[in-house]
C-alpha cells in the first residue's frame, strides 16, 4: 500500500509507522504525499475508534523534515509545503477519534509538530524533543510555534523554539509535552492500553469530548462553555448515555453501541 508507511490495524485500533529509519523517518514529500492517502483511508474507516502512531527502528519517531528537501524551499515552495503540511496535522487533529503519539525517539521539527497534533503522546525513555529550525535558518512551519505555547505555556515554547534545544522524555513529562513515559520496550503496549482504555467508553461521548477541549484553546471561555453545553446535550440525546446510565444504575458494565 505504502512505501515511506507501515499501516496496519488490530481490531479496531489503526497503527501507522513513519517508515524511513535509514533517514531517521525524515519527513518527505513522498511521505506527505502517502500520510495524505493514509488519513483519506482512516477519516473513511467508521469502525476505527483509535489511531497510534510512531517511527521505525529504536532511534527516531521522526526526525523532521527532510533537510536534503529544504535545499529548494523557497519562498513559494515555504508557503505551498507548509500550508499543505499545516493541513495533514490539522486532520489529525480533527480526527473524531483519539490519536495517540508512540514518541520512540527524536521528535524534532516536524516530527514534534505531528506529536503536538496527537491527541496523546506517550513517550519511550529514549525519546527526544527539539524544534531545531533555527539552527537551519528557519522557524517551524507545520504548527510548533502554535500549538507549543497552547499545550506546555508561553514560555518553555518560548525557550524551546529559540534555542532549538533537546529535552529528554522525563523533562518532556515534567512541563506536560507528553502524557506518559515508559521504557521504549514497553512503548506499544502502553499505546495501546491507552488506546483500550479510551476504547471503552462511549465512542460519541469520546468523540465529543476530544472536540470541546480542542475548542477550549481556540475560543473565548464564554463560547467555549456555550460549546462544551451543545456537546453535553448531544450525548444526553444518544442511547448511549441512556445504556450507561442504566448500567451504573444496576451495577453491571455498559454496553456502548456509539450511536
Ligand atoms: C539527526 C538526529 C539527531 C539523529 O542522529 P543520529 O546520529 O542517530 O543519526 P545520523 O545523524 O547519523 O543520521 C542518520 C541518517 O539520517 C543520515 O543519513 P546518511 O548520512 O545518508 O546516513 C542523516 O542524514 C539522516 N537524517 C537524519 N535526520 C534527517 C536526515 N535526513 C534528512 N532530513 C533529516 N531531518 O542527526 C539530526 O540532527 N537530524 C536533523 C534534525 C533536524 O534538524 N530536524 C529539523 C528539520 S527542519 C523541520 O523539521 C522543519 C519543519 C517545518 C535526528
Amino acid at each position: 500500500m505504502f512505501q515511506y508507511l507501515k499501516y496496519e490495524k488490530e481490531g479496531n485500533i489503526a497503527i501507522l509507522t513513519f517508515n524511513r529509519p535509514e533517514a531517521r523517518n525524515a519527513l518527505s514529500n513522498a511521505m506527505v504525499e502517502e500520510l495524505e492517502q493514509a488519513l483519506t483511508l482512516i477519516e473513511a474507516d467508521k469502525e476505527l475508534r483509535a489511531l497510534i502512531i510512531t517511527g521505525a527502528g529504536d532511534k527516531a519517531f521522526m526526525a523532521g523534515a527532510d533537510i536534503k528537501e529544504l535545499v529548494d524551499r523557497d519562498f513559494k515552495l515555504g508557503r505551498e509545503q507548509t500550508k499543505r503540511r499545516q493541513e495533514i496535522m490539522n486532520r489529525l487533529e480533527k480526527l473524531p477519534i483519539p490519536v495517540i503519539a508512540a514518541v520512540n525517539g527524536y521528535a524534532l521539527g516536524a516530527g514534534l509538530e505531528i506529536a503536538l497534533a496527537c491527541t496523546l503522546r506517550v513517550a519511550s525513555e529514549n525519546a527526544r524533543f527539539a524544534s531545531p529550525e533555527v539552527n537551519l535558518g528557519i522557524i517551524p512551519g507545520d504548527g510548533a510555534t502554535q500549538r507549543l505555547p497552547r499545550l506546555i505555556g508561553k514560555g518553555r515554547a518560548m525557550e524551546m523554539v529559540l534555542t532549538g534545544e533537546l529535552i529528554d522524555a522525563q523533562k518532556a513529562y515534567e512541563i506536560g509535552l507528553v502524557n506518559k513515559v515508559v521504557p521504549l520496550a514497553e512503548l506499544m503496549d502502553a499505546a495501546k492500553q491507552l488506546a483500550a482504555k479510551i476504547i471503552s467508553k462511549a465512542p460519541l461521548a469520546v468523540q465529543y469530548a476530544k472536540e470541546a477541549v480542542n475548542a477550549a484553546l481556540e475560543t473565548s471561555l464564554t463560547e467555549g462553555l456555550a460549546y462544551e453545553s451543545y456537546l453535553h446535550a448531544l450525548c444526553c440525546a444518544t442511547e448511549d448515555k441512556k445504556e450507561g446510565v442504566a448500567a451504573f444504575l444496576e451495577k453491571r458494565t455498559p454496553n456502548f453501541k456509539g450511536r
